[in-house]
């Protein structure tokens, strides 16, 4: 798979896109990052990339000239994915069907966003990571490129890593132990020791329950949706 990220601030991608996850999946050949710079497109002397917004207002608004022909530089764009608090929320349904893309761009706006006629003429669509803004959309790249990237077959190496995830099955995930079976007089739950698969799965799908039930019902009222 392929991801073009069109940012001013590819520094801020970089290191993390090389780390963990994701930098092993580059490694292996299942992702390849394509940082593109819209100043390295501008045609002033300052290389200015961003402007004030038309009708006044606070924030900067990210130019249409140089984002576009940096859009226009790449030798494949896909689909092409618009990072905005004015977006659709992206949750793993967003993130499973990105993962079945071969190509996929994603536009990191200033929180003031980019000139609208890109949106109308490039973008196929908008998404936003939760209800809050953030100074750009660099963060949310990252919060999409991992929750997509992941899903690649042989990402994670153990694809039941993933199917156990929380809202794979549209809940949360049970709570997790590890090492030492006992710590500051902490006892790990016993079934979880005992060797017993079935009494496992049945804990953990009992956890599993219980948590979605406390904290997020309304994944419980989706779930009955469908
Ligand atoms: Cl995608 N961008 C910005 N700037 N702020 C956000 C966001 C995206 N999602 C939530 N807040």
């Amino acid at each position: 798979m392929i991801f073009n990220i069109v940012t001013l601030f590819p520094g801020f991608l970089r290191e993390p896109l090389e780390m963990s996850v994701l930098g092993r999946a580059s490694r292996a050949g299942t992702v390849e990052w394509r940082l593109v710079d819209p100043r390295d497109f501008t045609q002033d002397r300052h290389r200015t990339a961003d402007d004030e917004p038309f009708g006044g207002g606070s924030g900067m608004v990210m130019k249409a000239g140089p984002v576009w022909r940096a859009v226009e530089s790449l030798p494949e764009r896909g689909r092409v994915v618009s990072l905005t608090p004015r977006g659709r929320p992206f949750d793993h349904e967003a993130a499973v069907r990105l993962s079945l893309e071969p190509v996929v761009t994603l536009l990191c706006g200033r929180y003031k966003g980019i000139d609208e006629r890109v949106t109308e003429s490039m973008v196929n669509e908008e998404l936003s990571i939760g209800d809050y803004v953030l100074s750009g959309g660099e963060p949310a790249a990252l919060v999409v490129a991992d929750a997509v990237v992941r899903l690649l077959p042989g990402a994670l190496g153990d694809h039941d890593s993933a199917a156990t995830d929380s809202f794979y099955d549209g809940g949360l995930s049970a709570p997790a132990y590890t090492r030492p079976r006992e710590f500051q007089s902490l006892e790990v739950p016993e079934v979880l020791t005992s060797g017993h698969h079935s009494a496992v799965a049945r804990w953990r799908a009992r956890e599993s329950d219980r948590a979605t039930r406390n904290r997020r019902p309304d994944l419980l009222d989706l779930n009955a949706a469908d």
